[in-house]
């Protein structure tokens, strides 16, 4: 399939966002059994329609930290569906993949394993439903102000993917407000490069700290995609202090009886051409 939008270039990044997408959920439920998978297909078949350059996700992938063997294989029939193929990768991973992907057993993107032939990679952090469980909570943490962001290139627009995995609320907003929370950037060329950041906590506020204020996040960040939150508002929304935007997917499924839940569920489609103007 050929795309028309002349948007498509090679200097623009296209990446599919979505998230809490809770492969699980409900699955033995006669009626309802059967969303999840579904809606996780029609998702990643769309990847592949619009030729997506990666799909990114903001966690809760699956509803339950030990997924069923029906929610694992059919994630992975999923994703052998759409993600496989002959399709070239067309952006380059610039960043120390030894460092990024450190905690791996294969401390490397897989498109570039000789073994996989990969033609959508995904992208995510952890939720809270699908955390790594104990001690390794904090090394989600670790590798966020050791490792620094994946630096992307795609012709000549560049992204720096920060990410965190979900961690109790509290113990995010002590570590923010004791400084403990650091966000490495790119040596080179600090400003060539549109930053995006991805998290997966509470947005509104729950109680005193039991959420994170956008205002804890730094300010040179252009783009937050904010998982964990289930209401969809993808339209990104400017945070006028920071003056960055933050785009709220939203569950792809409902979880639960709530107003948030009751608006229309989308995923979203994001280019990102970048230009720089330097000025000397
Ligand atoms: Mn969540």
């Amino acid at each position: 399939m050929t795309s028309a939008n002349p948007a498509d270039d090679d200097d623009t990044f296209k990446i599919l966002l979505a998230t809490d997408i809770h492969l699980g959920y409900l699955e033995k439920d006669a009626i309802r059994g059967e969303d999840t998978f579904n809606t996780f297909n029609e998702i990643m078949s769309y990847a592949k329609q619009h030729q997506v350059d990666f799909v990114l996700l903001g966690g809760d992938l699956f509803h339950e930290n030990k997924p069923s063997r029906k929610s694992l294989h059919c994630c992975m029939e999923t994703l052998r569906r759409y993600c496989m193929g002959d399709q070239p990768i067309s952006f380059q991973i610039l960043s120390d993949q030894a460092v990024n992907f450190g905690h791996s057993k294969f401390p490397w993107v897989n498109y570039q394993d000789e073994n996989l032939n990969i033609s959508i990679p995904v992208f995510s952090v952890h939720g809270n439903h699908d955390d790594p469980t104990g001690a390794d909570g904090l090394c989600a943490l670790d590798v966020l102000s050791v490792a620094g962001p994946i630096l992307l290139q795609k012709g000549s627009t560049h992204i720096a993917l920060y990410g965190i995995g979900s961690i109790p609320d509290e113990r995010l907003y002590r570590m923010f407000v004791g400084n403990q929370v650091c966000m490495l950037r790119p040596r080179e060329e600090e400003g060539s490069w549109f930053n995006m950041f991805v998290i997966h906590q509470n947005r509104s506020k729950h109680g005193a700290t039991n959420y994170i204020p956008e205002q804890f996040l730094d300010d040179f960040l252009d783009l937050v995609v904010w998982g964990h939150e289930h209401e969809c508002r993808i339209e990104p929304e400017r945070n006028e202090q920071q003056l960055f935007y933050v785009t709220q997917p939203g569950s792809s499924v409902v979880t639960s009886l709530s107003p948030g839940e009751a608006v229309p569920k989308h995923v979203g489609l994001l280019r990102v051409l970048h230009y720089v103007i330097s000025v000397r």
